[in-house]
């Protein structure tokens, strides 16, 4: 049984480079890692008809299901397997399938609402928040949603000054206050570089220090 000895968590405005940034500093852990997209997270929304669902606000925190995040992560922390959900984009609804996900060394959450949690935050050992220009970030949306998820250009646009950015400045924004470190331009290579060395040092059991989450600044405390 394997007991996850470190947890990071990846935040984002849409189109930031999260999913990269999460492949680029996992690549070398081959099955050590497990990575968790917070899209799967989305409600069950199957009561509803594919046109209600088109209206909803998927930017707003109230459109995951926080409670089903938080006891996997939980499990997983005690070492036990989940059935983590999963979401098609393209009919805006969790799929039929679900993915068993046993516990690994690394677990790496991602998404737009990655840091917003309180709970999930504190079962994290390193925050990270990607910033990346509100321009670059539309520009990949775009190509993004009419090539892989089968939307229009119209749509992503009203979609996008709709909710996308206003979400973004109430929640997403704000939730860079709870990073240990930001990211900035995305897959920046120093930055993986340095987080990659972290993450195979940890696994490998080699890491120069065990990071307990504000002892730095007990210690500095106590000095004053
Ligand atoms: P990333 N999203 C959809 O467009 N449709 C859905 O059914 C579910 C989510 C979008 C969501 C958010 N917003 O901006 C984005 N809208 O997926 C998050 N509107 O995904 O982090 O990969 O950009
Ligand atoms: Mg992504």
């Amino acid at each position: 049984m394997t007991i996850p000895s470190f947890v990071i968590g990846i935040a984002g405005g849409t189109g930031a480079g999260k999913t990269t940034v999460s492949r680029l500093v996992t690549r070398n852990l081959g099955d050590d890692v497990t990575r968790i997209p917070l899209d799967n997270y989305y409600e069950d929304r199957s009561e509803l008809s594919i046109e209600e669902r088109r209206e909803i606000n998927y930017d707003h925190p109230s459109a995951f299901e926080w409670d089903l995040l938080r006891e996997h992560l939980e499990a997983l922390l005690e070492g036990q397997s989940i059935e983590m959900p999963t979401y098609d984009f393209e009919v805006h609804n969790r799929s039929e399938e679900r993915v068993t996900v046993e516990p690994t060394d690394v677990i790496v959450l991602e998404g737009i609402l990655a840091l917003h949690d309180e709970g999930i935050n504190s079962m994290m050992d390193l925050r990270l928040y990607v910033e990346t220009d509100a321009d670059v970030r539309i520009l990949r949306r775009i190509r993004r949603d009419v090539l892989d998820r089968g939307r229009d250009l119209e749509g992503v646009i009203d979609q996008y000054l709709s909710t996308v950015k206003p979400m973004h400045e109430r929640f997403i924004e704000p939730s860079k206050s709870h990073a240990d470190l930001i990211i900035p331009e995305g897959a920046n290579s120093v930055a993986i570089d340095l987080i990659e060395e972290k993450l195979h040092a940890e696994v490998e059991g080699d890491a120069l220090r065990n990071w307990e989450r504000g002892s730095l600044e007990r210690e500095l405390a106590e000095k004053r």
